[in-house]
């Protein structure tokens, strides 16, 4: 009896080194040469770009200890966070068209390209807005080479739900439905294999506006995703707006006692977690009600899920906005407000098409 005992633990222990072995060996082979080229914090970055520009944009840290790619993002290549405001609340039909190739040179991080597919040369694609109650007519127009939809999220009729009806290369349609409820939408390519047309791009946002409207803030569409580049199965970069930290190197200017609202969904295949950093946010789930939930700091937003954050700052100075799983935030899903005394800095409000202006270390 005691042998056998002695013998199991044995046993046990030799299983335990053998998981252990497996998994160590795991990781290192997960982390990809591609990526870790991408990410190598090597003395070239810092002779390249010197040590700060990778830095909060004030005098508050000047030891912040992330790794950035070597690479900095040019401002004209951030993707612009400001939705489209709010339609009139007479235009009774808001037409928009989605044109789709599948050529685009996409920066997915800092000096790393990707070939990805996309609605109008964007991933996302453009943020549709349109109002409860009113036409939606979106006209799909695909110039790629395979066979491509839009299923939009949202109540409408089965032919218009981007399943059934395939737009071959070359082809064209236009769904039309009468927009409701309110809230925040997905909307995405819904060809076979579904998750190669998703995660190559074909994805972006719709906002539906309540009848009434919400009150006027400033706005910004936060689209969450991940690019598995090598095709392993593996994300390699995570991102806000299609681009690994794009608004690391840009950062999102709000002035302080700015009212904020930001839209957020994720459309990857695993739970993000949009967390704002010195900041409390009142949550709508969804985008469809009109009172908040509940206040908090963080929430978590499985594949396809999104919500509206309310929020202002009171205290001038960055703060991160990430999600907090610490892998996705490390390989790229995170950024910076920089939040502006309003006193000083009355004329830096950007506007849309011109992001948040330049900082440190130029
Ligand atoms: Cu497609």
């Amino acid at each position: 009896m005691k042998v056998s005992a002695s013998r199991s633990l044995a046993y046990l222990g030799l299983g335990v080194l053998t998981v252990l072995a497996a998994v160590a060996l795991f990781r290192w082979g997960g982390m990809h040469a591609g990526v870790r080229a991408a990410l190598d914090v090597s003395q070239q970055q810092e002779e390249m770009h010197g040590a700060s520009h990778h830095r909060p944009p004030t005098k508050g840290s000047e030891a912040y200890q992330y790794a950035y790619p070597r690479r900095r993002l040019p401002a004209e290549a951030v993707y612009d966070p400001t939705p489209p405001p709010p339609t009139p609340i007479d235009q009774k039909v808001h037409e928009y068209e989605l044109v789709i190739t599948e050529d685009l040179t996409h920066e997915v991080a800092p000096g790393v390209e990707m070939t990805a597919w996309a609605f109008n040369g964007t991933v996302p694609g453009p943020v549709l807005r349109g109002r409860e109650g009113d036409l939606m007519r979106i006209k799909l127009v695909n110039h790629g080479k395979l066979p491509h939809t839009i299923h939009f999220h949202g109540i409408h009729p089965a032919e218009m739900d981007g399943v059934f009806e395939l737009v071959p290369p070359g082809g064209e349609f236009t769904y039309e439905f009468v927009a409701r409820p309110y809230g925040v939408f997905p909307y995405h390519c819904h060809s076979m294999p579904t998750n190669q047309h998703i995660h190559n791009g074909l994805y972006g946002m719709m906002i539906i506006d309540p009848r009434e409207g919400r009150p006027p803030m400033r706005e910004l569409a936060m689209v969450m995703s991940a690019f598995d580049l090598d095709r392993d199965g593996e994300a390699d970069f995570y991102a806000w707006n299609g681009k690994a930290f794009q608004y690391a190197d840009h950062p999102i200017e709000l002035e302080a006692g700015e009212k904020v609202r930001m839209y957020v969904m994720n459309i990857f295949d695993e739970s993000m977690a949009p967390h704002i950093h010195g900041n409390m946010f009142n949550l709508i789930r969804s985008g469809t009600a009109l009172k908040p939930h509940e206040l908090t700091d963080v929430v978590s937003l499985g594949i396809a899920e999104r919500a509206i954050l309310e929020f202002q700052y009171d205290h001038p100075g960055p703060y991160m906005f990430q999600c907090h799983f610490t892998e996705h935030m490390e390989l790229g899903l995170m950024g910076w407000f920089q939040v502006r005394d309003p006193k000083i800095n009355r004329a830096a409000r950007p506007t849309r098409g011109a992001v948040a202006a330049d900082r440190v270390g130029n």
